[in-house]
């Protein structure tokens, strides 16, 4: 079935969806056409788990690390069946393949249900260390292993709901920078230091490090309306971050009606990627709980 849909959005950036969007399913799923994979594009997926998991440890907060076994299955690209089967058993989560990036309400519909969607391509050798789209690599190895903890698991499935929600509100772009803040590039506060739970940071390179050491970042207390208020770039480092406490606290904090907060961000300026604002609470950067 073709999909005349108009190419979605991601952040700020008007690009062309990658992908086989003819073959997919009306709610954008497809196969992941496993069989398909050459062995250069494994050989790929391997080297670029390899890089990373050298960059995660010490970084990456511990309920991600404890999940990785799942996703670091080193023969090359898993098969999404290998691993709904620990997924589901952990947090009744499954991973869907979709040709890539899709529109705002089949993306909240699938987390509403606890499927998270995995782009079924790789990124080509050429863009290695980056790529503008989130390819298999970001959703599997950054997103995934989240989905694992139980209390993260209910707040994507929250955030599901919640997106449905604000698409009647016309406050989708105020849930997508709340995404962004936290699924995408949040950070945790533990007893050992900052650690990293955002898929954006833990799937990169550079950031994992640039993210918990560099003076440059404004890194803050987490908060809902001041992190919807804040836009942001998709092709630089972060220049803010929001740090949470717990997962637990993250869940609370945003386990409520947004509709009233909606109102009130609508009459309030929007704040750049780097801006200080009144209420900021730093948080240092060798912060322990
Ligand atoms: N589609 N496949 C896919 N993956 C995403 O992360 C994604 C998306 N569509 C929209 C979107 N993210 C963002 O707009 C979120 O803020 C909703
Ligand atoms: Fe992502």
């Amino acid at each position: 079935m073709q999909h005349a849909d108009p190419p979605v959005v991601y952040g700020e950036s008007h690009i062309q969806p990658r992908g086989d969007y003819a073959s997919a399913n009306p709610d954008y799923t497809c196969e992941q056409n496993w069989q398909a994979y050459t062995p250069a594009e494994h050989d790929r997926y391997r080297r670029l788990l390899a890089r990373q998991l050298q960059h995660v440890h010490g970084r990456a907060c511990p309920e991600f690390v404890e999940a990785l076994p799942h996703i670091a299955i080193d023969t090359g690209i898993p098969r999404f069946e290998r691993v709904n089967e620990p997924l589901g058993k952990a947090t009744g989560w499954q991973v869907v393949a979709v040709p890539g990036l899709i529109p705002e309400r089949e993306f909240f519909t699938l987390l509403a249900t606890r499927r998270f969607p995995v782009t079924r391509w790789l990124r080509n050798e050429d863009e290695f260390d980056y790529v503008v789209e989130p390819d298999l690599f970001h959703d599997l190895f950054g997103h995934v292993p989240m989905l694992f903890d139980p209390v993260f698991a209910g707040y994507m499935q929250a955030f599901g709901q919640g997106g449905l929600k604000a698409e009647g509100l016309h406050a989708l772009e105020l849930l997508s920078r709340l995404y962004w803040y936290t699924v995408e590039f949040g950070l945790v506060d533990t007893a050992e230091g900052l650690r990293i739970y955002g898929a954006g940071i833990l799937s990169s390179v550079g950031e994992v490090d640039h993210c918990l050491t560099s003076p440059e970042p404004w890194r803050i207390v987490f908060d809902a309306q001041r992190a919807m208020r804040t836009r942001y770039k998709i092709d630089t480092y972060q220049e803010t971050y929001f740090v949470i406490r717990s997962f637990d606290a993250l869940f609370k904090a945003t386990n409520v009606d947004f509709t009233p907060l909606y109102d009130t961000l609508r009459d309030l300026p929007s704040l750049a990627a780097g801006e200080h604002a009144p209420g900021d609470v730093q948080v240092p950067v060798a912060s322990s709980a």
